[in-house]
């Protein structure tokens, strides 16, 4: 029997032994489970990619012929070992549309969605049969299998920042891709066939509830308004006033494996320390700060891009003692949570805190918190 080991073997010989046998002794990775006594090892290193930077590069992507299905995209890769992406499990990126330009239309199982840099009402992207319009700072999902394709109708660059679960999709070979055929797909014509009007708190009683190919544009109109309704709030002493982008019939997660936040920090707010399992990507809408992340420290400022890796400890801080600060930042968290996974030190931020209470039940003393 060659798998019986032989007296006198060294312990080395023993697993070279094993592994032409294609077979590998748990003790050989022990060692590296003792390590994570603290949890797991952060995937790749907080880093930060500066407007400028990739303002240059999407000048130079113009150059680039994108093919009839490629889009003009670039994504932000983690400059740690072993992260194929912005984290192991999304991937951020920017992509360019030059004026009159189509990206041609198609469906995925990969999740994705798009928050506006530079756009336009007259940049969209058709999503299953509905016109979505990408102006500054609007956010559009187009979740897995939704067609999609996007249009520059405006006479200047569109720019957006899109975020996919890609890395994910990848790992567990679960990537469908299809092209629709021709580069527009057709749209709905009437209400009463738009998906979106399903997201009203008015719905069709008759039909089935299917939350799951929902078009969607969160417009920043009504998330900026959100913010300064809720600026005056204490928020979550980690992250400050933060504002969850709810799935629009669910309430749930924004995607099925990524939850998108837009937060405001006061100024002069520093935030406290805290870490959780999920990795986070963020993208700087509007004034400037900083972000301690393990020893790491970056500073920010509108228009760059940065990424929190997994389990490392972070603190948000903006030094102006008048400017609000605005970010946009998505997680991995409900992909996490699906398993049972997530996690957060030192403790739940997330809806933890109390709801408002009755005005009433303040007057007659009937509150407990
Ligand atoms: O715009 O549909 O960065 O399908 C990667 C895959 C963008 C898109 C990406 C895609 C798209
Ligand atoms: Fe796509």
């Amino acid at each position: 029997m060659t798998t019986t080991r032989e007296p006198g073997q060294t312990l080395a010989e023993f697993d070279e032994h094993l592994d032409e046998l294609h077979l590998r002794g748990q003790w050989q990775y022990d060692a590296q489970l003792v390590q994570l006594t603290d949890g797991p090892l952060p995937a790749g290193v907080p880093f930060l990619w500066q407007r400028g930077l990739a303002e240059r590069a999407l000048e130079e992507m113009c150059t680039v012929r994108a093919n009839d299905t490629a889009r003009r995209n670039f994504t932000f890769i983690n400059p740690g070992p072993g992260v194929d992406g912005t984290t192991p499990t999304l991937a951020m990126g920017m992509q360019i549309t030059l004026p009159g330009e189509i990206a041609s239309a198609h469906r995925h199982s990969i999740n994705a969605l798009r928050f506006v840099v530079d756009g336009s009402a007259n940049l969209y992207t058709s999503v299953d049969g509905e016109r979505l319009a990408m102006e500054d700072s609007d956010l559009i999902i187009t979740p897995a299998y939704t067609w999609h394709d996007h249009h520059n109708e405006s006479d200047k660059r569109g720019i957006w920042i899109d975020i996919l679960d890609v890395p994910v999709m990848g790992y567990l070979r679960q990537i469908f891709f299809e092209p629709y055929g021709s580069s527009t797909q057709p749209l709905r014509e009437t209400r009463a066939d738009f998906i979106s009007s399903r997201s009203s708190s008015v719905r069709p009683a008759w039909e089935r509830r299917d939350s799951t190919r929902i078009p969607f544009r969160y417009a920043w109109r009504d998330v900026r308004a959100a913010l300064r309704d809720f600026a005056g709030c204490e928020g979550s002493p980690f992250d400050g006033v933060i504002l969850h982008y709810a799935h629009p019939i669910s309430g749930g997660s924004t995607l099925p494996t990524i939850d998108c936040f837009a937060q405001l920090l006061r100024p002069g707010l520093q935030t406290q320390r805290h870490r959780h399992t999920s990795s986070v990507v963020y993208y700087v809408v509007e004034g400037e700060g900083t972000t301690l992340v393990g020893d790491h420290r970056l500073d920010w400022s509108a228009g760059d891009s940065f990424v929190i890796p997994n389990w490392m400890w972070h603190q948000h801080i903006n030094h102006s003692p008048s400017t609000e600060a605005v970010l946009f930042s998505a997680t991995d968290a409900p992909l996490l949570a699906a398993l049972g996974m997530y996690r957060e030190e030192p403790h739940d931020s997330f809806g933890t805190g109390p709801y408002p209470a009755v005005p009433a039940d303040v007057v007659r003393g009937h509150v407990t918190t």
